[in-house]
């Protein structure tokens, strides 16, 4: 197993800032949604403060137009990284009738096969046989140069279909890269109630892979791993197993309280491993930005967001009839059609 910390700074100035908007703008939308859950507006929200320099080291390593991205319900950060638009994330939240899904979908569950993004999937795991199904359709196609992202929690790596995923692929040198967001909470079981292995990453010498880990508090680090794995798993050579270790600062939703099963000391302890602030103070060193160019960014973001929540909450509902669009077959209402 090998572990991925080192600050490579080939990355050029366009990368560190994608790096930078990303990250600010999952912390954003984030923050929005925990607010507009507790205004009533919508009816969960799931947080990832703390995960998002994994998200953004993943999304700059995902090639648009040639990946596939199976993410799970803590993604807003890679969507968004990869290129979903803003406007229909909220539109999805807030679930108005011009969302991909017609209002219909949980929040953030949303699906675009313009870009390469599979649905989001709240069944722990679930996505990991649909990444190694669309892996292996790569391959039997000749697909060159084309990987599958699979996102998951530590937590789902105790679910039985991880483990006949990530085998299934190694056996068949799949192009596929496992990506672990190991942010040490599944709600309320910590990670050593988990697994008895220090790290996911260890697991993956059990299926005869690379396992790799990185730390999830650097962006730089992140993608790096993730970009050596894509390169790996695209010349061939099979699957790889990235662990990126993380930290989860709030609540698992807005429907959980996690003072119940973790203390304040613990959290706080984690804060300064805090990515956001940690990485402006990386691009002020390397004078990548100034104060004032950061505290511009950062006003602009919020604008962004702002604006974006306005707009979409003054679109309308999905009209009534339209309940049973996409489910039957023929009229959308079957109860006002009586011969059914
Ligand atoms: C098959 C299945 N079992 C249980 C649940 C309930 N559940 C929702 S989130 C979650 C925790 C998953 O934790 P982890 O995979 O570590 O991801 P995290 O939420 O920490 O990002 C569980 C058990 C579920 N959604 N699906």
């Amino acid at each position: 197993m090998a572990t991925t910390t080192a600050r490579e700074s080939a990355l050029s100035r366009d990368q560190l800032l994608k790096l930078y908007r990303d990250m600010l703008t999952q912390r954003a939308v984030d923050t929005r949604g925990f607010q507009l859950n507790r205004q009533g507006k919508i009816g969960i929200a799931m947080g990832s403060e703390g995960h998002e320099a994994v998200q953004a080291g993943t999304g700059l390593a995902f090639e648009r137009g040639k990946d596939l991205l199976y993410p799970y319900y803590r993604n807003t950060g890679i969507i968004l990284a990869c290129g979903f638009s803003l406007a229909d994330l909220f539109r999805s939240q807030l679930a108005r009738a011009k969302d991909t899904t017609g209002g219909r979908s949980i929040i953030n569950h949303v699906t675009a096969k313009s870009l390469g993004i599979a649905s989001i999937s709240s069944i722990i795991a679930a996505q990991c046989t649909h990444a190694v199904g669309a892996a292996w359709a790569l391959k039997r196609s000749g697909a060159t140069d084309r990987v599958v992202f699979c996102q998951f929690g530590e937590g789902a790596t105790s679910q039985g279909e991880w483990h006949e995923a990530i085998n299934f692929a190694a056996v068949h040198a799949l192009p596929v890269v496992f990506l672990c967001e190991n942010n040490q909470w599944a709600i309320s079981t910590h990670v050593s109630k988990q697994m008895r292995v220090p790290t996911v990453a260890t697991r993956a010498a059990g299926y005869g892979i690379r396992g790799v880990s990185a730390d999830g508090f650097d962006p730089i680090a992140v993608y790096t791993a993730v970009r050596d794995a894509r390169a790996h798993a695209a010349a061939g050579n099979g699957p790889v197993l990235v662990e990126s270790m993380c930290y989860r600062f709030l609540s698992h939703t807005t429907d959980d309280d996690d003072r119940t099963y973790r203390t304040r000391d613990e959290v706080s302890e984690q804060r300064p491993n805090d990515p956001v602030p940690k990485f402006e103070a990386y691009l002020r060193e390397r004078n990548v930005l100034t104060d004032d160019e950061i505290a511009a960014l950062k006003r602009e973001i919020t604008d962004l967001v702002n604006r974006t929540t306005d707009e979409i909450e003054a679109e309308p509902y999905p009209e009534p009839h339209t309940l049973y669009g996409n489910t039957y077959a023929g009229p959308d209402d079957p109860w006002l059609d009586s011969t059914r």
